[in-house]
């Protein structure tokens, strides 16, 4: 039987820009990012952005999908922080989590940015910053990050890449936010 990975094995960088969203975002505060503060993440982006319509169902539906179906329900699901540690850490290497999230942030993009003619500007990017209640002062510093091509402005595809370099980068001087600052750990 295949020995199953351990906390201590994991490394210390990766479970800092993982802690970092799933302390944030778990707002009822029982120690996983469960289906329903996935949910309140999809209300936030809403009322943040002041969606409607289109727009709002279609970010309902995304995160839904997400929790609800396939590999990536085990994620949502998961008992404990230390187990949904682990959890995402095994689902980075499966190929349908991570197209499913490429799919995710890809089209929370697309929603964030229909005024905008499928480019996201800074304004755009600041729903999505201020939906998770990071520090404002940071938020520049990432938006360049992500600006791969430099012209400005965030494509679909540069703000999933982003995410996927996120969770897939284990070198210890990324400087990659997508969360805002790491927690301590
Ligand atoms: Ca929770
Ligand atoms: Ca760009």
């Amino acid at each position: 039987m295949a020995q199953q990975t351990q906390i201590r094995e994991l490394p210390l960088i990766w479970m800092r820009k993982f802690l970092t969203p799933l302390v944030l975002l778990d707002i009822d505060k029982d120690g996983v990012m469960g289906y329903e503060d996935h949910m309140q993440m999809a209300e936030s982006i809403i009322k943040a952005g002041n969606l409607t319509g289109e727009a709002r169902d279609g970010i309902y539906k995304i995160y839904k999908h997400y929790c609800e179906s396939g590999t990536s329900q085990d994620i949502a699901n998961s008992s404990s922080l230390a187990n949904q540690l682990l959890t995402i850490w095994k689902e980075r290497d499966n190929p349908e989590t991570v197209g499913k999230l490429f799919e995710m942030f890809s089209r929370s993009c697309e929603v964030l940015c229909l005024d905008s003619s499928g480019f996201m500007t800074f304004d755009n990017y600041m729903i999505f910053w201020n939906a998770l209640g990071i520090d404002k002062r940071f938020a520049r510093m990432q938006f360049d990050y992500i600006d791969t091509n430099g012209d400005g402005l965030i494509s679909r595809e540069e703000f999933a890449k982003a995410f996927i370099d996120y969770m897939l980068n284990i070198d210890e001087n990324t400087s990659n936010r997508f969360f805002g600052p790491l927690i301590n750990y």
